[in-house]
């Protein structure tokens, strides 16, 4: 938990899942993939843009490296359907998050989720906690385990 803050309500969910990741908190922002990596002081490529599609009617989650742009027909492939980006409002009801702070995993529905398989190439990343000040660090291999997620090339 962020020192001296009453913990976020990504924070408490993780808390509820037994999970011991450490949340950090940049009063200075981390809303995008730019300002989450200079906050840091870590590589762009490091920081993981959770990023909400709707795929044959359904939303879907890819988790894209900040150095990427991701390749929406490869999603769409993987996800069976013509792919597009949510809405704010798609992504606020999918997951339970505002955009600029939405996690990895713990949404408010369970979604299908990718990754994007050049994250691998860090020992570390870094992702959204719920809020647009707040990060957590990860190794790719447990984001993969928590999030559930099939890791393909998406970029
Ligand atoms: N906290 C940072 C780093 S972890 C973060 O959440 N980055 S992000 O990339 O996952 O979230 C911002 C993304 O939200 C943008 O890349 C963009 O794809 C999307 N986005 C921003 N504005 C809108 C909008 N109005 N409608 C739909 N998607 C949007």
């Amino acid at each position: 938990m962020a020192s001296g803050l009453a913990p976020s309500r990504f924070e408490a969910w993780l808390k509820s899942a037994g999970l011991e990741l450490e949340v950090r908190r940049f009063p200075e922002g981390t809303r995008t993939a730019e300002d989450a990596a200079r906050a840091i002081g870590c590589e762009v490529g490091q920081i993981v843009k959770s990023l909400v599609f709707t795929a044959g009617g359904e939303a879907v989650v890819a988790l894209v490296s900040g150095a990427n742009r991701l390749d929406l027909a490869r999603l769409a492939a993987l996800a069976g359907g013509r792919a597009a980006k949510a809405d704010a409002e798609q992504v606020r009801s999918a997951t339970g998050y505002a955009i600029g702070g939405v996690p990895p995993f713990g949404h408010a529905r369970r979604l299908p989720v990718f990754m994007d398989r050049d994250l691998e190439r860090y020992g570390v990343v870094w992702a959204a906690a719920g809020r647009p000040d707040s990060v957590f660090p990860i190794t790719p291999a447990r984001l993969v385990e928590l999030s559930g997620a099939q890791v393909a090339e998406l970029a």
